[in-house]
C-alpha cells in the first residue's frame, strides 16, 4: 500500500528519516545488499567518529593536522596570492577541529576573509558556530544550512570575494571514481578562474596501516558500523538484532579502495515495519557499507586535469601518508 501513498509514509516517519527509508528500501534488495555511508553521521554515529579520530590506528586526521599546522604560513601565501578577500567556504565542516588551525592563524594574522561551514546537518552546524563565535567573535561567519553546489551559487551571487573551497579529512575517498570526477566538475561550474579548492587526500600506503585503521583494537569502527544499523531500528522500526552482524573491513591495495560490510552470522530474517519489509539473510551473507578510497599521487593530478583545474599547491605530513593539495580553477 505504501508504494500508492508516499505521502502518508512521509508522514509516518520520524523527520528527515525519508532520505534513510529510501536507502534502505532500495540497497537491502540489491545483491550484494548495500547500505551507503552517508547515513553513518546521526547524533551517535557522530560521536563514535569523534573517538575514531583519537584511536592509535585512525592516523588520517593527526597526519591533515601536521599538514595544516605546518604549512599555514604557505596555505595563507596561496590564498592571499592575488590581494583580494576570500570566503573560506568548508563542505562538510563537522566539529572544524582542523580547520580551527587555519582560523585561528587567519585571525591573530588578521587577514581579510569569511568562514562559511556548510553541512546538511543543522545540529553539526549549529555547534560549529557557537563553537567559533565564543572563541573568535570578531570573525566572519557566513554559515549555510544547506547542499554543497546551492551553497556555492548563493556565495557567489552575495559578494566577489575570492571562493576557497575546504574538503578536508579525506571525506572525497567515499566517492566512487565517476562520483569524484562528477563532484569537481561541479565544483568548476560554481566556480570563477582563481577560486581554489583544498581538498585532504589519504594517500596509498602500506596496505597493513590501512587495514588497521579500519580495524581499530577498541572496536570503534565496529561500533560506527553497527550504529547504522541500530539507526534504522530506531528511525524505520526495524528489529536487526546486533549481536548477529559483524563487522568486516578489506582493504585492496590494487584498486586503493578500503570497504566497510556488515556480516550476517546466521541465516535470519528482518523486519523493516515502516517499510512493510522483511529482509532474509543467509548465513555470512555481508550488506557493503562503505568505501574509503585512497590515492595516489598521479590519480589526483589526473582527477585536477580532467576537470578543468590544475595543482598549485601539494603539501604531505612527514610520513608521507595524507595530502592536503591545492587546485586552482
Ligand atoms: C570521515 C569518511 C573520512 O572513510 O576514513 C572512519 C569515515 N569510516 N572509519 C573514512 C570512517 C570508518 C572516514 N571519513
Amino acid at each position: 500500500a505504501w508504494r500508492e501513498e508516499p505521502e502518508a509514509l512521509e508522514v509516518e516517519l520520524a523527520s528527515g528519516s525519508t532520505a534513510l527509508a529510501e536507502e534502505v528500501r532500495t540497497g537491502l534488495v540489491k545483491t550484494p545488499k548495500r547500505l551507503s555511508s552517508r547515513f553513518f553521521y546521526d547524533a551517535e554515529g557522530s560521536r563514535i567518529f569523534q573517538e575514531i579520530m583519537h584511536t592509535p590506528e585512525y592516523y588520517l586526521t593527526r597526519s591533515e593536522y601536521e599538514i595544516l599546522e605546518t604549512h599555514k604560513t604557505e596555505l595563507l601565501q596561496l590564498f592571499v596570492a592575488d590581494q583580494r578577500p576570500f570566503d573560506l567556504v568548508e563542505l562538510g565542516a563537522g566539529d572544524g577541529l582542523k580547520t580551527k588551525i587555519l582560523l585561528g592563524f587567519f585571525s591573530e594574522q588578521q587577514v581579510d576573509f569569511a568562514y562559511a561551514p556548510v553541512d546538511i546537518s543543522s545540529d553539526a552546524l549549529d555547534g560549529l558556530v557557537a563553537d567559533i563565535q565564543r572563541q573568535w567573535p570578531d570573525l566572519r561567519l557566513k554559515p549555510r544550512h544547506d547542499d554543497y553546489f546551492n551553497s556555492l551559487h548563493q556565495l557567489s551571487a552575495e559578494s566577489d570575494a575570492r571562493r576557497i573551497v575546504l574538503f578536508l579529512g579525506s571525506n572525497i575517498g567515499n566517492f566512487t571514481p565517476e562520483e569524484a570526477l562528477d563532484f569537481y566538475r561541479q565544483l568548476h561550474d560554481q566556480l570563477l578562474p582563481g577560486d581554489l579548492v583544498l581538498t585532504g587526500f589519504d594517500l596509498q600506503k602500506h596496505p597493513a596501516v590501512i587495514h588497521a585503521a579500519y580495524n581499530d583494537r577498541q572496536g570503534l569502527t565496529r561500533a560506527f558500523n553497527l550504529n547504522l544499523l541500530r539507526r534504522i531500528n530506531r528511525e524505520l522500526d526495524a528489529n536487526f538484532d546486533l549481536s548477529s552482524f559483524d563487522h568486516y573491513e578489506v582493504y585492496n591495495p590494487e584498486t586503493g579502495e578500503a570497504r566497510s560490510y556488515l556480516v550476517s552470522q546466521k541465516s535470519q530474517t528482518v523486519t523493516i515495519r515502516a517499510l512493510e519489509m522483511t529482509v532474509p539473510f543467509q548465513y555470512g551473507e555481508i550488506i557493503h557499507t562503505e568505501i574509503s578510497r585512497k590515492f595516489t599521487r598521479s590519480q589526483i593530478e589526473q582527477l585536477a586535469t580532467k576537470t578543468g583545474f590544475s595543482v598549485s599547491g601539494w603539501f604531505t605530513d612527514c610520513k608521507g601518508y595524507f595530502a592536503d593539495v591545492v587546485f586552482v580553477r
